[in-house]
Order: structure tokens, then sequence, then C-alpha cells
């Protein structure tokens, strides 16, 4: 018994003590690989044990988040992440508690993992650019890149730090990225001064010598497979500028859902991008692998040929800070020769937050004058209806615009009216192709139709209001040549109960929708019920009804702003 006890001892000796060597070795194994390396070829292998290492492992992981599941987190530990919340704008706490290299599901279509891409493919150049990122999702983001693209195919990440003042982004992270990728893969590039988001993407740009720039958020997480597709549609032609489905990353649990929708990029006149139905001849005829031509990108995730990306004028270095320059880049890519499109095989994930945890310099508006900016250059005649929504912004001074012009001049580029005739024809243009638009008053109450500023991406109930002489952007409304009582993208709709309150719905050009206004005895009748738009004694702020039409009635008389008929 007590040899046999003894025995037993020995053998775990012996067991731990392999156990601990091999430890030692694997250690070892890494960090001498690349600090005793020869030749790039031996770096490449190097560098493609360690991804192959990983992709073995992948299928086998556990602990939080894993597989993109998400994090549920419950008393203290969920006090603190609310509490977190404001500042951060997502959940740290879950986000910290996942592995920096977590797998996440592969949610492409099953056919994509069918296609063969050419061995020889461009060379990406990732670009990440961060201000005062959280630790746990940009280094996510840089592991997901790594992990996941081929080392032939990526030629370096790039880590652009604007400026940011977080302690750990400093010499924490430089000591974690020489420690986590001793060969070099990945890079820190840091400004001297805070540059904005479109300045930071041009100086990541800057040192990038691959074949392809691929720009990323800073909390994003690379799909399996993201890369090759992109890298692809480059190589069939340069002018392509391509982006991944955009799947979302809660903010909330950080669980990476499948719901990068089957959708394409548009915009408002007011500038703000949207996302909206792949249209119906674009659907027809294509297997759903293949890339899909989108209006716009919403501007964060990308890939672009890095000659090109110069070639077209990279970005607006006038522009500050936030916003506008995903429409800038989309409206120049299509005007000036190239194409837009998005890359169904390719799936990236993003944390959607609702508010931006970081400060904005002089607090200005910069979506607004970056807007105004791109309106000038780019719109033509068109930048009359962003200024129906900034009215504000009329007369007010955007910084000096010429070279951008210089460079509209230069590439030759088309009018903005044919990006609309035929890159998004679908696009409402509410004072073009209708019978009437403006505001839409009731004269004997001086009372408008009026939003009443309710969001409209849901459906709500529509107001009237003191009318406001045009200032208003909530009291433009069109007459379409389809009878609709009409938003950008909103329709009057009532199913015409006598008395019934009408809302306001995404367009469908259904029956419920279509109405007749008559100019000379001004009634606005709802084509189906035969009821009249009436104001009867509503008050302004309050919604309006439809009623049985009583011939001449003064509360169902209506004169819209300008007609074109
Ligand atoms: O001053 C700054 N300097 C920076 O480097 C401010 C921000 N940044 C960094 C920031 O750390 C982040 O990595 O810039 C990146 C984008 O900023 P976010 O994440 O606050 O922007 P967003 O995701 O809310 O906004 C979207 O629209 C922006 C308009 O200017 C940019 O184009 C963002 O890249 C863009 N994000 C996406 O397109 C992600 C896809 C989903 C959608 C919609
Ligand atoms: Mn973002």
């Amino acid at each position: 018994m007590r040899i046999f006890m003894r025995r037993r001892s020995k053998l775990w000796t012996y067991l731990s003590a392999t156990a601990f060597f091999l430890g030692c070795y694997f250690l070892y194994r890494n960090w001498y690989d690349f600090t005793n390396w020869k030749t790039e070829d031996d770096i490449l292998s190097i560098r493609k044990r360690r991804y192959l290492d990983y992709q073995r492992g992948e299928s086998s992981r556990s602990g939080p988040g894993e597989y993109g599941v998400p994090v549920i987190l419950e008393g203290e530990e969920k006090k603190r992440a609310d509490g977190l919340m404001a500042k951060e704008a997502f959940n740290i706490v879950a986000s910290d508690k996942i592995a920096l290299d977590r797998a996440v599901r592969d949610v492409r279509d099953p056919k994509c993992k069918d296609i063969k891409y050419p061995k020889v493919l461009p060379k990406a150049s990732v670009i990440i650019i961060f201000h005062n990122e959280a630790w746990s999702p940009l280094l996510r983001t840089v592991h997901s890149v790594v992990n996941r693209s081929p080392p032939e195919y990526l030629h370096e990440v790039i880590l652009l730090d604007d400026f940011s003042d977080r302690p750990e982004l400093g010499s924490k992270l430089n000591a974690y990225v020489a420690e986590t990728w001793p060969e070099g893969i990945v890079k820190i590039v840091r400004t001297d001064k805070r540059c904005g988001l479109i300045r930071a993407r041009i100086e990541g740009a800057k040192p990038a010598t691959g074949d392809v720039l691929i720009f990323l958020d800073s909390h994003c997480e690379a799909g399996p497979g993201w890369i090759e597709p992109l890298l692809f549609r480059i190589k069939q032609d340069r002018r392509n500028v391509l982006c991944p489905i955009v799947d979302a990353i809660s903010d909330e649990n950080l669980e990476f859902s499948s719901n990068g929708g089957y959708n394409v990029g548009g915009f408002t006149w007011s500038l703000h991008f949207t996302w909206r139905d792949v249209p119906e001849i674009d659907v027809k005829n294509r297997q759903y692998t293949d890339p899909v031509r989108s209006p716009t990108m919403a501007g964060g995730l990308f890939a672009v040929d890095r000659e090109y990306f110069w070639e077209i004028g990279s970005y607006d270095p006038g522009m500050d800070v936030w916003g506008g320059e995903n429409l800038e880049i989309s409206f120049r890519v299509w005007m000036c020769g190239g194409r837009l499109e998005f890359i169904p095989c390719s799936r990236v994930g993003h944390i959607f937050r609702s508010s931006h945890p970081y400060t904005f310099p002089g607090n200005k508006d910069t979506h607004g004058i970056n807007s105004m900016r791109l309106a000038e250059v780019w719109m033509d005649e068109y930048k009359r209806l962003f200024y129906v929504h900034r009215k504000d912004l009329l007369g007010k001074f955007p910084g000096d615009l010429t070279e951008r012009k210089a460079l509209r001049e230069k590439l030759q580029c088309k009018s903005f009216k044919w990006y609309l005739d035929n890159v998004y024809p679908e696009k409402f243009v509410p004072d073009e192709n209708v019978h009437a638009w403006g505001m839409v008053r009731n004269p004997s109450s001086n009372l408008c139709l009026d939003t009443l500023q309710r969001d409209e991406k849901i459906v709500f109930e529509m107001g009237i209001f003191s009318c406001q002489n045009g200032v208003s952007a909530n009291q433009v409304f069109s007459y379409s040549l389809d009878g609709e009582l009409r938003r950008e993208e909103g329709c009057l709709t009532t199913h015409g109960e006598d008395g019934s309150v009408v809302k306001l719905e995404q367009c469908r050009n259904n029956s419920l929708q279509k109405w007749n206004h008559d100019k000379e005895s001004g009634t606005i009748k709802h084509i189906e019920s035969g009821k009249c738009l009436d104001r009867s004694n509503i008050p302004s702020g309050k919604s309006i009804i439809v009623k049985i039409c009583k011939n001449g009635e003064d509360s169902q008389k209506w004169a819209f702003e300008h007609y074109l008929d």
C-alpha cells in the first residue's frame, strides 16, 4: 500500500514537472521565436504558427462572453457597471471580464465559406484610431484583427492614438503591444494634439505602407474570414471602396449578435447617415454573397486601396472631431469615379454606444460645421435641402474650402444631381417632382402641420403648431406625385375612422397613405376613407385628425407654401 502511494506521488511529481517545463518551453518559444528571427520569411512562418495555434484553440474555449454570448452581471458588479455607464457609454465591467482574444460566432452565411479566393491578395494596413478608448475593447479590436487575418494578408496594424490621456494608454499600452506582438506587426503612432477622428485617420494613413488601408473604430471585433473578401474586391478593381457588414456588439452585455442586417447606407437631408433596405432592383438576380452597392457608408469600417485613398483626396482635414466625413467620402467616391459597396461575407462587430465617451473641445457642433463643408463642396444646389434643416448655419463661415473645391475640379467629379439620379434614385427630394411642398397652413387658425419634434423613426401622431414662416424644418411637408403627404421617409397615414388621429409612418406606397389635395377648395382628402384632414378645435401642440368632409368648413382648409403645378 505504502509503496503504491509512494509510486503515485512520484508519478505526480514527474507529471507536474513535465507540465511545468512544457509551459516554460511554450512561453519561451514565443519569446525566442520573435527575438531571434532572421528573415522576413522566418517572421512570417512564426506568425503563421501563432495564427494557426489560435485557430486550433478557437473551438474549445471557455469563459465569460466566449463565442459572443452576453455577459449578464448581478449584484455589486451590476451596480458598478451601471455607475460607469454614463462615463464609458457601455458596460466596461462586462467587457473587462471577457478575454481580450475571445472567440466569436461565425455569423456568415454558409455560402460565404465555400468561396475560394486567390492565394495572392493585396496586403492590408489596418488602422485603428482611438481617443481615450477603454482598454479592453481597444485590445479586443487588435487581437481580433491579428487572430482572424491570415498573416500573409496582414501587413501591419497601426494604432493611432489621438492624444488620449487615460494613463493606461501610455507606457502600459506600449509594453503590452511589445510583449504580445514582439515581431512588431502592431505599431503605435501618437498625435501631439487632439486631432479629432477625421484628421486622426489621415495621420494613421500617412505612415501606412500596405497595399490596402482598412479603417476600424477602436471597439470592434473582426469576424472569421473578414479580410479576404475585402482584399479580393480591391484586387478586382482598385476603385472599389468596401464596407463589411456591421454586426452589433451590445453596449449593455457585449453580446456579439448576428443582426448585422443586410442593409446599405442612405442619408437624411440633415446629413445624418441612415441604414436602409437594399432596393428591389439590387435584390433581383443576385447571390447573397455578391457585393451590394451602397449610396453611403457609416464611416468607421471600410477598406480602400492605399494609393487610391490619397488620389481621391483622403479626407477633408478641415473637419473637426466627429461627423460628416462619412457622407463626404461617400459622395466623393461615387461622384469622382469610384464605387462603394457592402460585402456580405465580411463581418465586423462594433459596439454601438448611445453617447460619446469623450469631449468635444470648445463644445462645438462639429457635425453641423463638417456637414456644412461637405454640402458647400459636394452638393451643388441641393445644399438648400440641408439648410432647410440647419437655418442656424446659413451665413456662418465653414472655414476655407478652396482646396476641397480645387480637388473636385481636378478630379473632374460629376454633379450631385448625377449622384442622385444614378446612385440613389430612390432618394426623395422634397421640393422636386412634387405637386407642392413647404408649410401646410390652415389659414383661419394660422396653425400648420408640425412633427412637434417627435422621433420620426417610430410611428407617431402628427401635430399642429403655430406657423413658423418657413424657419422650422418640423413644418416642411411635400405633396408627392404619388399622392402622399410626406416627410423624407415618413408618410401621413390613417385608417380613416371619423375623428381619429393621423399618424406618420414609414412610407410604403399603400392606400392608407394616399391623399388628394384640392388647391381651390383647400381640402386634403384621404382617398381610401373619403375623410378630410381637419384641425377642428385642436389647440397648437396637439395631434391632428380626420373627419367627415364638410364642404367649405374652415377647419378643413389647407394651403401649401409652394405649389409647383
Ligand atoms: O476626437 C476623436 N478622436 C478619435 O480618434 C474622436 C473619436 N476618435 C475615435 C474613437 O475613439 C473611435 O475609434 O474615432 C472612432 C469613431 O468614433 P465613435 O466610435 O465615437 O464614432 P461612432 O461609432 O459613434 O460614429 C460613426 O460615425 C462617425 C462620424 O464621424 C465615424 O465615422 C465613426 O467611425 C462611425 N462609426 C461607424 O461607422 C461604426 C459602424 C456603425 C455605424 C453606424
Ligand atoms: Mn464607434
